[in-house]
């Protein structure tokens, strides 16, 4: 079939995309059909003109990016992939024979099992290049990718061999512009010049409370040009002409990223729900399904109607173009592979998320100190001991590098910027939320990165890292300045219940490594996991190097927790439990304890995910379950630790906010002091033999 556009076929096709999501949302009884519906002809015209997507191999590398930050409309998305015959990907990378999305899948949308969720799920359904949601998130994701494009393609493009110029289109609609995270993205993604960015905003003026005069009346195309993007304006969401031009447009500029203003109709179509905040988030109902089928000029029985041609439609425009440019692709990847065989084997590497041989071969050991190094210290040089192997493992700070120490430093590092996308020190900016979101985005493109700030403001990034979680991307959050161990900064600045947040969230392991040694074992896990975000809990301040032939290896930082020091054969009489800059402490105690003859243990617990996951045996010899007695240490919330030290354990952590002060005051008045412990402990031991 002739793919040029043809008003009265396109049209067909367009609503079939509007009525396949009004007729999943009435099944369903639950959903959102406005934006489907007013945004179909954009969404349409995009992927049927413009992208450069195979249906066939929905993962080949150099596939234009589609994010839907508007993930209510997720039908919007379901109704794309189902048309274009998406294939699904099973987690070996292999494409299946099967549909991504069937009409069964839509028919049973929202439903248990169903390839069809609510939302967009990156994983569940193949052809999701992200998980979306959460407004904002989606259009900052974005910029990771199209960050990821330009240092891929300085690294890997060679004269003739255009492996990397993929475009990034994200989707967005009011919510997305009024979060802050929107704000924060896009201001980045112009410093940078991103000109394979482009963001369509579907500018329809309504939001859930209604009408966006209710809270919105900035000029969000004034907004965008002061930010130095390039503001293209369509003044109606029907005309596909229109749409054309403006992406064309977008793909013509080389030197800033693009922002459609799309002015469009919610809910467009339905005689008594267009333009209201009714549209945006209810089923129309039986009456006005069937009276805004009639207005398309639709069979106003027909459910879940795919009319005849509508399929080669899609394989004719988006399908006919994304198989002849993977095609050609394939075929010059071929050739790059003679011409370029090194280059060539780090991308397929990539694309697996393998590491290079030798990658870990620099990790330094280091000698017992007991005046030591702060974490961040040694996770500085562990971090450039890899990196300097590993390629493709870039990030930076939110303006934080010379506090978290998160910098490349070895010759070459260079800095990432328009007129240097060779670099591989980012600088975010002091946006940790837009930091966490970029770097999710950068991992779905598969590249390894990592972001740093201090842990005080994981908080203002947390809704990302819980994306990265969900997602299961290997997304490196680093996180310093790690309790009230910050001292004269004081309580602004000290975490108390943020390292228990973090470990509330599933998915992610929380690691915070107690001496050098365990941060090198910490940075070992991390690089080799594939499918799972870490935060890496660093301390500003000086923790002491322990002497590995006195206590126990540091590989156990593996197993999440192991008995680093043990005074004696079978069951201990009392257990102490350090995390991070506690363990020193801890070890401390427990040499006083010996001294006066008492079988103590101390056991370092880097990470609770890490111990979780290890066989009830394993977690029984290091915390045996006779043994009552048992205290933990930890600068912070002490919620949870019960599971540890059971409901007869005594925890010393902290149930107020910091303050500001010299460290040594602080641990004073805080109880962490070896004489405190020490009394703790024997108040256990007295406590349990009663
Ligand atoms: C961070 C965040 N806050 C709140 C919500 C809940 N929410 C979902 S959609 C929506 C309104 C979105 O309005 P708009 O982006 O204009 O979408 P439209 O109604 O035009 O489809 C809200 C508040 C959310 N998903 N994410
Ligand atoms: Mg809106």
């Amino acid at each position: 079939m002739d793919a040029s556009f043809d008003t009265a076929h396109d049209l067909v096709a367009i609503n079939t995309i509007r009525t396949l999501a009004i007729d999943a949302i009435q099944r369903a009884n639950s959903g959102h059909p406005g934006t489907p519906m007013g945004m179909a002809p954009v969404v349409y015209t995009l992927w049927q003109r413009h992208l450069r997507f195979d249906p066939e191999d929905p993962i080949w590398p150099n596939r234009d990016r589609f994010v839907l930050s508007s993930g209510h409309a997720s039908m919007l998305l379901w109704s794309m992939l189902h048309l274009s015959r998406v294939k699904a990907v099973n987690p070996a990378y292999e494409v299946l024979g099967e549909p991504a999305v069937t009409l069964r899948d839509i028919e049973t949308f929202r439903q248990l099992g169903s390839k069809c969720p609510g939302h967009p799920e990156y994983r569940w359904t193949s052809g999701v290049e992200a998980t979306t949601g959460p407004l904002g998130t989606g259009v900052a994701t974005s910029v990771g990718m199209a960050i990821a494009g330009t240092w891929l393609a300085e690294r890997y493009n060679r004269e003739g061999f255009p492996i990397f110029d993929f475009d990034v289109y994200a989707l967005a609609g009011d919510g997305c512009m009024m979060e802050g995270i929107a704000s924060e993205a896009a201001s980045l993604a112009a410093h940078q010049r991103l000109s394979n960015l482009t963001w369509i905003y579907d500018s329809n003026r309504v939001t859930i409370e209604g009408h966006t005069d209710i809270a919105f009346t900035e000029d969000v195309a004034a907004r965008f040009v002061g930010y130095g993007w390039n503001v293209v304006t369509v003044a109606d969401a029907n005309d596909t002409d229109a749409i054309d031009r403006a992406l064309a447009d977008a793909r013509a500029e080389g030197e800033r990223p693009t922002f459609v203003v799309v002015h469009s109709h919610i809910g467009y179509g339905s005689p008594a729900r267009e333009d209201t905040p009714a549209a945006h988030g209810e089923p129309l109902g039986p009456d006005e399904v069937k009276a805004t089928k009639r207005a398309y000029g639709w069979p106003e029985d027909a459910q879940f109607l795919v009319p005849d041609g509508v399929y080669e439609r899609f394989a004719a425009g988006v399908g006919a173009r994304g198989k002849a440019a993977r095609e050609a692709w394939m075929t010059m990847f071929a050739s790059y592979r003679e011409a370029h065989p090194e280059l060539a084997d780090e991308l397929m590497r990539i694309q697996r998320r393998e590491l290079p041989d030798g990658w870990d071969g620099e990790i330094p050991e280091f000698p017992a100190d007991p005046k030591g190094i702060a974490s961040r210290d040694s996770s500085a040089q562990v971090l450039n001991a890899i990196a300097r192997h590993v390629p493709w493992l870039l990030g930076g700070a939110a303006d934080l590098a010379p506090s978290t120490k998160t910098r490349l430093t070895f010759d070459g590092a260079g800095d990432f910027q328009a007129d240097d996308r060779t670099g591989r020190n980012l600088h975010f900016g002091i946006r940790e939320h837009a930091s966490a979101a970029i770097s999710n985005g950068m991992s779905l493109t598969k590249v390894r990165p990592y972001w740093s700030g201090f842990l005080i403001f994981s908080d203002f990034a947390r809704g990302a890292i819980r994306l990265s979680a969900l997602m299961e991307i290997p997304v490196i959050h680093i996180f310093t300045h790690d309790s009230i161990g910050v001292g004269e900064d004081g309580p602004t600045h000290q975490p108390v219940e943020h390292l228990m947040s973090l470990r509330a969230m599933p998915g992610i392991a929380v690691i915070r490594p107690g001496d050098a040694n365990e941060v090198a074992e910490a940075w070992r896990f991390i690089m080799r996991s594939e499918h799972e975000p870490v935060a890496l809990i660093l301390s500003r301040q000086a923790l002491p190097t322990l002497d590995r032939s006195r206590y126990a290896p540091a590989a156990g930082l593996l197993r999440g927790a192991y008995v680093l020091a043990d005074a004696g054969d079978g069951d201990p009489d009392v257990i102490l439990i350090g995390t991070g800059s506690e363990v020193g402490l801890v070890v401390d105690a427990y040499e006083r304890l010996v001294s006066n003859g008492v079988h103590a243990r101390v056991v370092s617990m880097p990470s609770w995910e890490l111990f979780d996951r290890q066989p009830r045996e394993y977690r029984d010899t290091v915390l045996p379950p006779s043994v009552l007695p048992r205290v933990a240490v930890e600068q912070a919330t002490t919620l949870g630790w019960e599971r540890y030290v059971g409901s007869a354990g005594a925890v010393v952590g902290m149930h107020t906010f910091g303050a500001s002060a010299p460290l040594k005051e602080l641990q004073t008045k805080f109880g962490f002091t070896p004489d405190r412990v020490v009394e703790i402990a024997q108040e256990q031991m007295k406590a349990q033999m009663r």
